[in-house]
């Protein structure tokens, strides 16, 4: 990689933080959701979680340790603003002012993304991301988080991942707030996109981009090309256009006509969210195989019901994601051919395995993506930076615990962190400023130096 290149990992605020009523902390929809019997695997919650809250110190010492150059965390808005508007409390600035300190103290660039899916339940209460009164609330709140660290931060994240928020969210149920009411998820995919846009301008003079789920989307066969469009359409470009190109792409609108009108798209909406980025986070695991279905199914893709998703034979991981580290690149190349030029990162890539400490498969995943994005920045990608996901072990939201996806293991009894072979690798990987040439794969599991 380029000098310059950003080497980072990645966690977020309700996955790792605890202590979700210390400090004046209001709940947010995932502390209500995962409290919700059935909704969370084991019942678990983020009560806890990895105890960031009170560890950051040793947390950050790991980080420099492992040679990061950047860390990207969240913030939990509920902390900022217990009720979501209005007052805010300093007792939660303070945290992430001192986490910021800290990492600053050890040379590690601060990457603050400002929501990672901890809505404060009274706006949830007030009908959620499908009004659009929350995204003048989450302009208020950036500009508030904005004002306070704008003299330590440089690159700020607005959102992540709004498919999840929106889709998950508001259509299959399976995340907080776990609706179930399609028309409210493309309002609430609006009103993300709308809180981005605002964000934006109330952070004027920052350097800020927004982090997208973002895939690779193949139909099994030529018959089912429309199925591929459909979601492809549904999971990348009902984001990427409104953002890069300012407007919403027309197929996607016209496959959602019977599920909404659009009538909550104020004229000026689209210039607002596409507003100048200042570079585009890319979160990439798995790619998508799609076919025509005959029977109808109800899913995240409201709108397209006749589609379902087919095994595409490859390894997995232990979540069960398929695992093509050339769709990585694929993906890449496609942004630069298909959108307008702006500076990426990979703001998220990792894998989730239960073989910690010895990790192997872990690095042959991270090793693979890495060439994948080597290779990107080869054919022009603009590729300025990559942040594993995750840092710990962590609450991997309604599979609670069980999926770790951590570098470095969490023992959730006792909150010893031990690192995996993955952070040692990875750290090894660092110091050689991206260098994996000595990283020979064996097999899908195992990686050795030659
Ligand atoms: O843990 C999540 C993260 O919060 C968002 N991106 C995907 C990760 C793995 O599921």
């Amino acid at each position: 990689m380029r000098p310059g290149f950003v080497w980072g990992a990645a966690t977020s605020s309700y996955q790792i933080e605890g202590a979700v009523a210390e400090d004046g902390r209001g709940p947010s929809i995932w502390d209500t959701f995962a409290a919700t019997p059935g909704k969370v695997d084991n019942g678990d919650t983020g009560e806890v979680a990895a105890d960031h809250y009170h560890r950051y110190r040793e947390d950050v010492a790991l980080m420099a340790d492992l040679g990061l150059g950047a860390y990207r965390f969240s913030v939990a808005w509920p902390r900022v603003q217990p009720l979501g508007s209005g007052a805010v409390d300093q007792r939660g600035l303070d945290f992430y002012r001192r986490l910021v300190d800290a990492l600053l103290d050890k040379g590690i660039e601060p990457w603050p993304t400002l929501y990672h899916w901890d809505l404060p339940q009274p706006l949830e209460d007030a009908g959620g991301w499908p009004e659009r009164d929350t995204a003048l609330r989450f302009a208020d709140y950036a500009a508030v988080v904005h004002e306070a660290l704008a003299d330590r931060v440089t690159h700020w994240t607005t959102l992540n991942e709004p498919w999840c928020s929106a889709f998950l969210g508001y259509a299959t149920g399976r995340h907080a707030p776990g609706r179930r009411e399609p028309a409210a998820a493309v309002r609430a995919a609006h009103h993300l996109l709308l809180g981005h846009g605002l964000a934006v301008r109330a952070m004027a003079g920052a350097r800020v981009g927004v982090t997208l789920n973002l895939t690779t989307v193949s139909p099994r066969g030529p018959a089912d090309a429309d199925a591929a469009r459909r979601i492809d359409g549904m999971q990348n470009r009902i984001f990427l256009d409104p953002l890069l190109r300012g407007s919403y792409p027309a197929d996607v609108v016209d496959d959602l006509r019977g599920t909404t009108s659009f009538d909550h798209v104020r004229p000026d909406d689209l210039a607002t969210i596409s507003a100048p980025l200042d570079f585009l986070g890319v979160n990439y695991y798995s790619p998508m195989l799609v076919a025509r279905s005959a029977v109808p199914t109800p899913s995240a893709y409201v709108g397209s019901p006749h589609v379902e998703m087919v095994d595409g034979g490859r390894a997995r991981t232990s979540i069960g994601w398929e695992i093509d580290a050339g769709g990585l690149r694929d993906l890449l190349l496609r942004l630069r051919d298909e959108y307008p030029a702006v500076p990426l990162h990979i703001t998220e890539n990792g894998a989730a395995f239960d073989d910690s400490p010895h990790d192997t498969a872990r690095i042959a995943y991270l090793a693979d993506h890495l060439r994948a994005c080597a290779e990107a920045i080869d054919l022009g990608v603009p590729l300025r930076g990559y942040f594993a996901w995750s840092l710990l072990d962590n609450f991997e939201w309604s599979y609670g615990y069980a999926q770790r996806f951590g570098l470095v293991h969490v023992d959730y009894a006792t909150q010893r962190r031990t690192l995996k072979d993955s952070a040692r690798w990875y750290a090894d990987v660092i110091a050689r400023g991206g260098e994996l040439g000595s990283l020979q794969r064996v097999d899908d599991h195992t990686w050795e130096r030659s």
